[in-house]
């Protein structure tokens, strides 16, 4: 048995754009609320948190400028635990004129965060979704962002759908644009995107370059599964309400804290060490 890496377990805790207070009545949506998620899913062993901008009271994706939201995010959470925060890009949303969500980007690279998601592609999305059939991030678009993060010494989580956003990434890398190693996050969305299997996700792990790290974030009751399979494998996992929001078939997670232990758990049982912040940014080697 080769010896792996310690774990990072990132917690999606907001519910990102498609879960709010109508899908479950316990997705965080105040800044209170998200903070206390974030120090709970920490004690249940989350090195990282993935964050999304809220609507305090429906909890659904805040509509206004997310980026004031987000500093009272980062703010708040710094004051209460160590953790490495994640915000989105948001990239994708159709109905902004691109300099606008420019400056958005680069303003959000300001906020503090050690990691911001960025969606590497233009895709079909997987659900209905208010702004529209697809998310739209042009190559160039990407350049531009992931060149903002790496200036303001953010790095750039690069979630990938399908193996033609590998190819993105490799681009990018080689360009010089993110020094390597990269960090990739396998979205296995189903539907439009990779098929969340383990074939699916070693084919993908195959085609990275052996010195990257990566994370498997899957949907709905493929989340703990696919979780399993990349905990075996050396990679590291992403749980939480933004992909699934049940603990079990039929029962609601009560917190995000839940599926966090639920991962940590299986972790324990495989004898894969779980890594603190520290160590996760020592493995992803953050500033
Ligand atoms: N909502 C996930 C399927 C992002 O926020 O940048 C993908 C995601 C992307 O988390
Ligand atoms: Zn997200």
């Amino acid at each position: 048995m080769i010896e792996l890496e310690k774990l990072i377990i990132t917690a999606a805790v907001t519910g990102g754009e498609y879960v709010s207070k109508a899908t479950t009545p316990y997705v965080p949506s105040t800044v209170d609320e998200i903070v206390a998620e974030v120090v709970a899913c920490v004690e249940a062993g989350a090195s990282m948190v993935h964050l999304h901008a809220k609507n305090p009271v429906t909890g659904e994706a805040y509509s206004g400028d997310p980026n004031p939201l987000m500093t009272d995010y980062v703010e708040r959470i710094r004051e209460e635990v160590d953790v490495v925060i994640n915000l989105t890009t948001g990239g994708g949303r159709v109905g902004n004129p691109p300099e606008v969500w420019d400056r958005l980007v680069e303003d959000r690279c300001l906020l503090g965060s050690e990691m911001m998601s960025l969606n590497m592609g233009t895709m079909n999305r997987w659900a209905e979704h208010p702004t529209g059939e697809i998310f739209l991030n042009t190559v160039k678009m990407l350049e531009r962002w992931c060149g903002y993060m790496v200036k303001q010494g953010v790095k750039p989580e690069h979630e990938v759908y399908d193996t033609g956003m590998i190819n993105i990434c490799k681009q990018i890398a080689q360009k010089g644009i993110v020094p390597e190693p990269l960090h990739v996050q396998f979205v296995m969305v189903g539907r439009t995107g990779f098929l969340p299997t383990p074939r699916m996700l070693q084919y993908s792990v195959d085609l990275l370059p052996k010195d990257w790290t990566w994370s498997v974030c899957a949907l709905g009751r493929n989340q703990i599964p696919m979780s399993a399979i990349a905990i075996v494998m050396g990679g590291h996992v992403r749980v939480g309400f933004e992909d699934n929001v049940f603990l079990r078939r039929g029962e609601l997670a009560k917190s995000n804290a839940d599926l966090v232990r639920k991962a940590a758990n299986i972790a324990r049982e495989l004898e894969r060490p779980i890594a603190s912040p520290d160590e996760a940014r020592l493995i992803l080697g953050l500033n």
